[in-house]
């Protein structure tokens, strides 16, 4: 591995280490929950974990102040690089009355905050794939030079939605970046059983939009993929599909037990490449990260982790009343 990738793909220094910082929160963030989940606080969590390097290597690439994201649930690593905060998922883990996304009615991870443009999406998997296309679609009839991120799991790009979505964004050469987080597993269903394609994004050639895999647990190497899209959707060159190979670390979510469908040979096997770690050695080798700094942006990061989870703990809930908010026009 020479020592300046991040450099090679057009990435400072700072900016390589606020990537690896935005990955430990996530992570961080996301074990903590399932603390508070196994001591009966929070009712529910589904995981980012092993994915934080394709979805913050991702995010990076977009332009943060303008574009859109339409996140699927285990995107903790799209939603922090587009400026929700550590509060603030905490605050909906808690289902609490300033949680952001939904004001703690919906489950968590069903992201949504307006401000950051992130466009909320619903239970049913797969459906904000053609909600991206219609917002880039008004995006060029309004003139505006914005591109849309979508992200959806393996098992999701079997869904109607997908299909229909990406034969629009490509006729119509929509600026629309498609990402499949390829983790391995559709809840306790392997990939040989979900697809007889090889990749994912052997899809992309049958709607005619260029579709390329990448090494999902590597930042940089998605980082290089997304921002190609990117600049593709911002000449006007249409759609692309972007397929990233990682693996789910954790059950499919807090009520899952995978010991049911999958060895634990194989975990241990999947952790030798977790992101958070090789994304440290890179760092480390490339001489932006030592153990001193290590530790310390660790120490800071659990200190927002901690302080994230006593104030939302602590928050109050919303009133009875509150459940008739948003349901109709007011
Ligand atoms: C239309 C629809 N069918 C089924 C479900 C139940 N469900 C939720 S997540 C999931 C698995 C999705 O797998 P994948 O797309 O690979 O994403 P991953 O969870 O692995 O990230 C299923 C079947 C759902 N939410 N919506
Ligand atoms: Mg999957």
């Amino acid at each position: 591995m020479s020592n300046n990738r991040h450099e090679a793909v057009g990435l400072t220094d700072e900016q390589a280490i606020d990537m690896y910082k935005t990955m430990l929160l996530a992570r961080k963030l996301d074990e903590r929950m399932w603390l508070l989940n196994r001591s009966g606080k929070v009712p529910f969590v589904i995981s980012c974990q092993g994915q934080e390097a394709a979805q913050v290597g991702a995010a990076f690439a977009l332009d943060r102040e303008n574009d859109y994201v339409l996140p699927y649930y285990r995107d903790m690593g799209v939603v922090l690089a587009f400026g929700m905060t550590a509060k603030e998922l905490m605050l909906s883990a808690f289902a609490k009355a300033e949680d952001p996304n939904s004001g703690g009615k919906q489950m968590p991870s069903h992201f949504g905050q307006k401000k950051n443009r992130i466009v909320t999406g619903s239970s049913p998997v797969t459906t904000q794939v053609p909600h991206a296309v219609g917002v880039a679609l008004a995006g060029r009839l309004d003139n505006k030079n914005i591109a849309t991120f979508v992200t959806f799991g393996e098992g999701s790009s079997n869904q109607g939605d997908f299909h229909e979505g990406a034969n629009f964004a490509a006729v119509h050469k929509l600026p629309v970046i498609f990402m499949c987080e390829n983790n391995k597993y559709a809840i306790s269903v392997p990939y040989e059983k979900q697809v007889a394609c090889e990749k994912i994004s052997d899809r992309a050639v049958g709607y005619g939009m260029p579709g390329v895999t990448v090494d999902g647990n590597d930042p940089l190497e998605v980082y290089k993929a997304v921002k190609e899209a990117r600049e593709r959707a911002g000449r006007g060159e249409g759609p692309t599909l972007i397929e990233t190979i990682s693996y789910r670390l954790t059950p499919h979510s807090s009520d899952d037990d995978d010991r049911s469908y999958r060895g634990r040979e194989e975990v241990d096997e999947a952790k030798k490449n977790d992101p958070i770690i090789t994304f440290a050695n890179y760092l480390k080798e490339a001489g932006l990260l030592s153990e001193e700094s290590e530790k310390a942006i660790s120490d800071e990061i659990t200190n927002t982790v901690n302080e994230a989870t006593d104030y939302a703990e602590h928050a109050p809930y919303a009133d009875p009343e509150d459940a008739l908010r948003h349901v109709y026009a007011e």
